[in-house]
């Protein structure tokens, strides 16, 4: 039996609502396979490719131009270091895939440095995905995927792919980085989907 504190209301959960197998952390860990990309907004552009080959492209001030979005999220890296709470500004893959016409059911993620992960279209759609460019009320760090990184935060953290370039859409799915070395195809924490098979 644990000693209750009548006082605790504030936003700050226990442990006991964390994803199995995961811990709380306070600080904000860096987690990359590479070095970190120096990508410069006049340079940074965004390109989602559709099953028909068709090209939709953003640059950094078409993206600015989009309605954002304050999103207030837990993140779980498959790890085992999960933080809540987390504040992102970005754009809602609703809002960019809006006009986009496909039919495809995945997605492969591309990242400046040459990143990859998948997912199904399904997950990035209704309110799940964005494209964030502030951390905290300040722009991304580079080290955590700035200017621009995608957000997932319902899956392993490793789909939220830092310094992102791009998707491209497809009938069959595309194993991406880590999904190719073993891990998960689809990553959901409550279900501790870490590595294929589980
Ligand atoms: N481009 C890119 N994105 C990436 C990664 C990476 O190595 N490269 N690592 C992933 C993993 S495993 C995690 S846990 C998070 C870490 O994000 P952070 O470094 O901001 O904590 O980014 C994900 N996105
Ligand atoms: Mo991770």
């Amino acid at each position: 039996m644990g000693i209750v504190s009548p006082g605790f209301t504030g936003r700050r959960r226990s442990a006991e609502e964390l994803p199995p197998g995961q811990y709380l952390t306070h600080d904000f860990p860096v987690l990359s396979a590479g070095p970190t990309p120096q990508v410069r907004t006049e340079h940074w552009e965004f390109t989602v490719t559709t099953e028909s080959g068709e090209k939709h492209k953003w640059d950094w001030a078409s993206l600015l131009a989009m309605p954002s979005e304050e999103i207030t999220k837990d993140i779980h890296c498959v790890t085992r270091w999960s933080k809540l709470q987390t504040e992102w500004q970005g754009v809602s893959l609703d809002a960019l895939l809006a006009d986009v016409e496909t039919s495809a059911d995945f997605a492969l993620v591309s990242s400046y440095g040459g990143y990859t992960t998948n997912l199904p279209l399904d997950d990035l759609l209704d309110g799940q995905a964005w494209i964030a460019y502030e951390y905290d009320g300040e722009p991304i760090d580079p080290e955590h995927g700035g200017p621009a990184r995608l957000l997932v935060p319902h899956l392993y953290f490793w789909k939220s792919a830092k310094w992102v370039r791009g998707l491209v859409l497809s009938d069959s799915e595309d194993l991406g980085f880590w999904e190719t070395a073993g891990y998960h195809e689809y990553g959901d924490p409550w279900k501790e989907q870490r590595y294929a098979g589980d």
